[in-house]
């Protein structure tokens, strides 16, 4: 094996005999962020060669991830004895040798793959990926040099589905505050920042906490995110969120918002609204989201733990919860009120909150 190798780069200084094929790529598109399998192909068959070796020149934040602890995976096109070499030269050039170590041919078509990544903060557009520098050593070592060739890298949008907002349904006491949780079901990279407008039914409006906002955006998320809020009119607020730093916006939750309604409201349910969602990368290109919308059940006023609604939080209302778990259902019995971890369903985790509620009174 070390004897094929040497005579193989004893060749590569030797001189160029005619024209024996070159490496090319298929055009490749990604999103900044994604890493997608790049093909380079033989243009032609290489009969008596021993190897090719040739430089690939990636452009400005883009890099080949590794594979199996290698960033070059040869094809199943080719004969089973093949290796692959290859040399982080610097400045986004590697150098690849390929070669068999029984002198069978290369064949046309597939040759080997490679990992590319975008960056993060790669700006939509075309760029150029080079495969230069191609020599093709045979048995003999004489070289055959080939000019390379030239295939494009396009970064298309980073959008992910046009529904990527989520809002779940919630209750919320009359006359009382509570948070309305927004998620991403996908990640956002590449991305400016978020606009969106939540549309609030008569009676409901955003409530400032104790930071002095009407919301907070999630820990999940940069910690440099940072949020605009405007009252549009009408019961619609427009929320716009935005990173300084092209920071990625992670699945999971984006925000809380403190969502009031008024004592006068009827007790019901009611449907809010996030609508006209726009996500703008750094070229000014806008994308659409189609929104999402819940359910808010606007429920009478209870004190959680005062499950027997007598006034006061003590034991009877722990007794209360034990016979509703052994299906004896009390006379009064308020199940917001029980259901201390808001989960719908009332089980032995709220008895123990009861229990703490009433030995904290
Ligand atoms: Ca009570
Ligand atoms: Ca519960």
């Amino acid at each position: 094996m070390k004897q094929r190798i040497t005579a193989f780069l004893v060749a590569l200084f030797c001189c160029a005999i005619g024209f024996a094929g070159n490496i090319q790529a298929d055009d490749v598109s990604l999103k900044p962020g994604e890493t997608k399998d790049l093909m380079l192909s033989l243009t032609s068959a290489v009969s008596d060669m021993v190897g090719v070796q040739y430089d690939v020149t990636l452009p400005n934040g883009f890099t080949l991830e590794t594979k199996e602890s290698t960033v070059c995976q040869l094809s199943q096109n080719q004969a089973s004895d093949m290796t692959c070499n290859v040399n982080d030269l610097g400045n986004g050039t590697y150098r690849f040798m390929i070669y068999s170590n029984s002198l069978q041919k290369l064949k046309a078509g597939e040759l080997m793959s490679l990992n590319l990544k975008a960056g993060n903060n790669v700006a939509l557009g075309n760029y150029p990926i080079s495969m230069h520098d191609v020599a093709f050593s045979d048995t003999d070592g004489q070289l055959t040099n080939a000019e390379g060739t030239t295939a494009t890298i396009k970064v298309t949008n980073f959008y992910p589905a046009a529904t990527n907002i989520e809002i779940p349904d919630i209750k919320i006491m009359s006359g009382k505050t509570a948070p309305l949780s927004l998620t991403l079901l996908e990640s956002i990279r590449g991305c400016v920042g978020i606009q969106f407008d939540l549309a609030l039914p008569d009676g409901f409006s955003l409530e400032k906490d104790a930071t002095g906002k009407e919301y907070s955006i999630s820990v999940y998320q940069a910690n440099d995110m940072s949020c605009n809020l405007t009252a549009v009119g009408n019961g619609v607020y427009r929320f716009m969120i935005y990173s300084n730093s092209l920071k990625e916006f992670v699945p999971g939750e984006l925000m809380n918002i403190n969502l009031k309604v008024s004592e006068e409201k009827p007790l019901d349910t009611y449907s809010v609204s996030i609508q006209d969602v726009l996500l703008s990368d750094i070229g000014g290109n806008a994308h659409n989201d189609n929104g999402a919308s819940a359910n808010v059940t606007v429920t009478p006023p209870y004190t959680p733990g005062d499950v027997n609604n007598d006034g006061v939080i003590d034991s009877q209302d722990a007794d209360c919860v034990v016979n509703y778990l052994l299906e004896d259902a009390p006379a009064t019995f308020i199940f917001d009120a029980a259901d201390i971890n808001q989960d719908g369903k009332i089980t032995v985790i709220d008895l123990g909150y009861i229990i703490n509620l009433t030995m904290a009174q």
